[in-house]
């Protein structure tokens, strides 16, 4: 029997058993590459089911019925993974784990740090079909690239700026371009010191 309260009816716990699978696989390539690295590679991880309040705004905004088969077959972020890296490097280390595991099959891919958006946003999206059948969106970007999104995400809702606007957007992307400069420069001092051990 369907939840009549909830957009993803009868999936919620299925949902959340596949997010926690999820969660482990990450917890498992974290131990691997923190014996590999000798430290551990990801600042934080935090997952969520999306709200039921933000799938029903995105079915909206893509001119979908609010169902359940569209939060879970025309959308694909119901589940969501954010990876928070110290290193770059590490950021595509993870994806490739992921792109290699047999667990998935790799439905979409977008690197946003190597091509930017032209707002400074630096982010590797990737969405996941699951063995379960679900989607999930794995968000992978340095400790840089996510203080500057969750800056960037609090204009979406200040109305009241007023003749700051522009000069907030360019400060935004002076200061990306800026942090993916000092992340690459952190990446090759971490090289160096690794290379000497
Ligand atoms: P919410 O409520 O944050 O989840 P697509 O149909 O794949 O082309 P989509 O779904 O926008 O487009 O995918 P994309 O570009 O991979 O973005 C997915 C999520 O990344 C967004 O979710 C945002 O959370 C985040 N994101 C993308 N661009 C930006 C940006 O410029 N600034 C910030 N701060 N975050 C961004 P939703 O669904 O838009 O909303």
């Amino acid at each position: 029997m369907e939840n009549s309260n909830s957009i993803y009816g009868s999936h919620l716990p299925v949902l959340e058993e596949t997010m926690d699978k999820l969660m482990r696989h990450i917890a498992e390539i974290r131990e691997v590459m923190t014996e590999q690295l000798g430290m551990d590679p990801v600042e934080h991880c935090l997952c969520r089911i999306k709200s039921e309040e933000s799938m029903r705004e995105k079915c909206r905004r893509n001119n979908l019925p609010e169902t359940a088969e569209s939060a879970l077959t025309k959308l694909y972020d119901a589940i969501g993974l954010r990876i928070v890296c110290a290193f770059v490097d590490d950021v595509y280390t993870i994806r490739d784990y992921l792109v290699n595991s047999e667990q998935y099959k790799i439905v979409k891919e977008k690197d946003y740090i190597r091509r930017a958006k032209p707002n400074g946003y630096r982010s590797y999206h990737m969405i996941l079909r699951t063995q379960s059948g679900y989607y999930a969106e794995i968000q992978l970007r340095t400790i840089s690239m996510d203080t500057w999104a969750a800056l960037e995400h609090h204009l979406k809702y200040k109305k009241n700026l007023g003749g700051h606007v522009d000069l907030i957007v360019s400060e935004l992307k002076r200061c990306a371009d800026e942090l993916a400069s000092t992340d690459l420069s952190m990446q090759t001092i971490r090289d160096m010191i690794l290379e000497k051990e």
